[in-house]
């Protein structure tokens, strides 16, 4: 396993040195943040990066994410130009040492809580997805927590309106057929295309979601058979739901080889609709076993890069939500006692 942390760059305000002195780590997770969605990143943003990280002894061998523009899951406008610069940036990052990019093809959201500051009895707070109060949210007049700075009302609800007419169907073919064009250049530069579920997976506001299940990623993998063409395993997206069997899924896809990337942590589900709160990142505080998963993808054959995904702010930090030092650093140590664990125990 290869341990790595998310920095969202130079803006992020957690130093890499810190990152640095967490054991085990091995590098971190990036991107280019100041490019605008769907256009190129260049050769010298990348030299940056990476010197910024190779300067703390940390490698840069996963993006998180290259994004992918809204024509291109639409299917309309721009499309064809968003993907030969998706392509080029696959190149790009390619020739800095890039191995694995995660993305996402979920509409207009990639990721959607009722709460980001929903405290637990023990004065910590955690990300939160509550069904009544997510009930009670007008979808004509959108306000979302962390949303409401990414797009104007009229966007919003313009982009909206738009997807409301796009079938699962179709999303699905524009899904395909960007892959057809992505992942041969994937495959003559050795980067590994690392699809992040949908976060929570179900479909939101009326309009639709395509990796939610076993089953969306089945028919994925034999549209594109390419091993390039893989997952990110999010336990906590597809742990959200009562209906995915997370070991079963990280020991399938371990042992086609298409778990590229691992993101863990735990959530607990809180009612018996669709809530879940984000918890720490121990089995025993929420509905995942976190040991079944990593003896899951060991057993089987994974390798390869792992990172704790959002904690709760705890010791008093006013972390960026999900994306604090402390609780991710403790989760980091979690996931190393796991590892070391089962790795041993299945030599
Ligand atoms: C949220 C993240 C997602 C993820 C994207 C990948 O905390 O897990 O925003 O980075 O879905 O494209």
């Amino acid at each position: 396993m290869k341990l790595t942390f998310r920095w969202y760059g130079e803006k992020d305000s957690i130093p890499l040195q810190y990152i640095s002195q967490i054991p085990n780590i091995s590098g971190v997770v990036t991107a280019v943040y100041d490019v605008p969605v769907g256009e190129v990143w260049t050769d010298e943003q990348l030299s940056k990066l990476k010197k910024l990280c190779a300067d703390k002894n940390l490698g840069m061998e996963v993006i998180e994410s290259i994004p992918v523009h809204e024509d291109i899951k639409m299917g309309c406008g721009r499309r064809d130009e968003y993907i030969e610069n998706y392509c080029k940036n696959i190149e790009t990052v390619a020739r800095h040492g890039v191995k694995c990019v995660c993305y996402n093809f979920m509409p207009v959201f990639d990721w959607l809580r009722t709460d980001m500051y929903h405290k637990n009895s023990d004065g910590s707070t955690s990300l939160s997805y509550s069904y009544d109060d997510f009930v009670k949210v007008d979808p004509n007049n959108l306000h979302l927590p962390g949303w409401d700075e990414s797009y104007s009302p009229d966007e919003l609800q313009g982009l909206l309106n738009a997807y409301r007419k796009i079938s699962h169907e179709q999303l699905f073919e524009n899904l395909v057929y960007f892959l057809k064009k992505v992942i041969p250049v994937c495959e003559r530069v050795g980067v590994n295309m690392a699809i992040h579920p949908d976060d929570p997976p179900w479909d939101v506001f009326g309009i639709p979601r395509i990796v939610s299940c076993e089953k969306d990623l089945d028919r994925m993998f034999e549209a594109v058979p390419s091993k390039n063409n893989g997952l990110t395993l999010c336990s906590g997206s597809f742990g959200a739901s009562r209906k995915n069997n997370l070991v079963e899924m990280a020991a399938k896809y371990a042992k086609q080889g298409r778990v590229h990337f691992v993101h863990l942590r735990n959530v607990l589900w809180t009612d018996n609709h669709d809530s879940f709160c984000e918890v720490g990142h121990c089995s025993k505080h929420g509905s995942l076993d976190m040991a079944a998963i990593v003896k899951a993808l060991v057993e089987n054959g994974f390798d390869g890069y792992v990172r704790p995904d959002h904690g709760r702010n705890i010791f008093g930090e006013n972390g960026k939500p999900g994306y604090g030092l402390y609780d991710r650093a403790l989760g980091a140590a979690y996931i190393n006692g796991l590892f070391e664990a089962t790795e041993k125990n299945n030599k």
